[in-house]
């Protein structure tokens, strides 16, 4: 199949930037040219993938494809409870809902943004423990989204009077520059919290290209295939939650896989009552089949190590040309660092944010910040903003769609625009939800004095 794409005038992009309050989120597909605003739900299908959708089998309970479906996630997962779920954050709602009180401390490398709003919003706390190394742009290190152990280890001491239900582990570790975390971290992470009794649960949104990025950079994998490697870091955890619409290349889908039978039932009770039976979970049958072939062939190391190349290459390309970047590159993305992007703008003015509009506005590419605007929180004690470490643009490529062309494409503007970057100027809100406000927010670019102003 394939897709026409449409370029807009320069003057039409600027006008529907305007009209969408300068966020991304609101600008339609249609008049965005290179869309790599996610890897999320926008992989291609493949033709088995396609002819497993014309085996959908609709029934309302015991469906043939939940237990393909099933199957396939206990051969990969290795977990005896499969529970599927429209997509990863009602994943993560079954289980917080089910397992969490106000009051508890979640940790994780680094909770992506549904998980930490879905651990806030039952009146818990996300704690962000990565390794030192995964909070610096910088500085060289293969497994940049490992879980520091030490730092587990003083929490699950220190806090001794607050319960921690579960530890997660987010591969790769998307926040932190899509990152991996390697089998020795997992190993560690595991005896930490065996030796406290807590469970070790993963987000596994981007598993196969954590374990081939595994295979290619952690010393005694190189002759492990990507699924014995997937099994053995699994083996380590006692469930998982999984946006399927990343690895499990498909639109839509995903799924709680647990060991636990007790949380198990509890889940299943509470997904009958808003996301639907346990044989289908808010999917049709069809999407079921889609998600039981996806999570096999995204194991299949051809298409690995043409898509994370894919990836490399992209990064490659602008590290060339000087542009600062996350480095190393990680699994789905390349990662602009914005801070030294455009360091006239300080993070009080949305440096990432700038950039995602000028790459639109120049350029007709969409790409997503990861910074300020989707982390910046009010400290409850000091009434102080805190601004997260990392200011990032993210540059998300999706599976199976585009071409070394269109990498090209997107890495001549990325440097066109780094050779501009002073003539970009600072944003200030003009609309903001309670919650993950990045959605829906509306932003104005600041005149030259009040840049002036605000920065002095
Ligand atoms: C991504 C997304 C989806 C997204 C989120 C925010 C803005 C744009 C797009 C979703 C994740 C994820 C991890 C590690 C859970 C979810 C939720 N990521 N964990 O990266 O990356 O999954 O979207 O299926 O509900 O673009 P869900």
């Amino acid at each position: 199949m394939v897709e026409p794409l449409r370029r807009v005038s320069r003057e039409e992009r600027e006008r529907l930037i305007r009209e969408a309050g300068l966020n991304i989120f609101a600008v339609p597909a249609d008049s965005i040219f290179i869309d790599l605003l996610t890897d999320s739900g926008t992989s291609a299908m493949s033709d088995d993938q396609w002819a497993g959708l014309m085996v959908g089998d609709e029934s309302y309970a015991g469906s043939r494809n939940f237990f393909h479906f099933q199957l396939a996630v206990r051969e990969i997962f290795g977990y005896q409870h499969v529970i599927p779920t429209h997509q990863g954050r009602m994943a993560e709602n079954l289980l917080f809902s089910t397992v969490l009180k106000a009051g508890d401390v979640v940790p994780n490398n680094i909770h992506f943004d549904t998980t930490r709003a879905n651990v806030e919003h039952q009146g818990a706390e996300a704690v962000d423990l990565v390794i030192d190394e995964g909070l610096d742009p910088v500085v060289e290190h293969p497994f940049k989204g490992n879980l520091d152990p030490a730092k587990l280890e003083r929490l699950l001491r220190e806090r001794g009077g607050q319960r921690v239900p579960l530890v997660m582990i987010t591969v790769t570790n998307n926040s932190g520059g899509g990152q991996p975390v390697s089998i020795a971290n997992v190993r560690a992470v595991r005896e930490v919290c065996r030796r406290h009794g807590v469970p070790l649960i993963f987000d596994a949104c981007r598993f196969a290209e954590n374990c081939w990025l595994v295979k290619t950079r952690e010393p005694g994998f190189e002759r492990r295939s990507v699924a014995e490697i997937a099994r053995e870091m699994f083996a380590l955890g006692d469930g998982c939650t999984m946006s399927a619409k990343k690895d499990g290349l498909v639109n839509i889908g995903g799924f709680v896989a647990l060991n636990n039978g007790e949380w198990a039932e509890r889940i299943t009770n509470l997904l009958i009552l808003i996301e639907g039976f346990p044989t289908y979970g808010g999917l049709a049958g069809r999407d079921l089949e889609g998600m039981a072939r996806g999570l096999h062939e995204v194991l299949n190391e051809d298409y690995l190590e043409f898509r994370i190349g894919q990836v490399a290459h992209l990064g490659e390309m602008l590290e060339l040309a000087g542009v600062p970047i996350v480095k190393p590159v990680g699994g789905h993305a390349v990662y602009l660092d914005a801070k030294r992007f455009l360091p006239h703008i300080p993070q009080a003015q949305f440096p990432g944010q700038a950039l995602v509009v000028a790459l639109y506005r120049e350029f007709g590419i969409r790409s997503v910040e990861v910074g300020s605007l989707m982390f910046a929180h009010r400290d409850p004690q000091s009434g102080e903003t805190v601004y997260p470490r990392l200011e990032l643009v993210r540059l998300a490529i999706p599976r199976r769609v585009y071409t070394t062309e269109h990498m090209r494409y997107v890495a001549e503007s990325v440097i066109q625009l780094y050779r501009d970057r002073e003539r970009l100027r600072g944003l200030r809100l003009t609309y903001e939800a309670p919650v993950l406000r990045h959605f829906t927010a509306r932003l104005a670019e600041l005149s030259a004095a009040e840049a002036a102003g605000a920065a002095r």
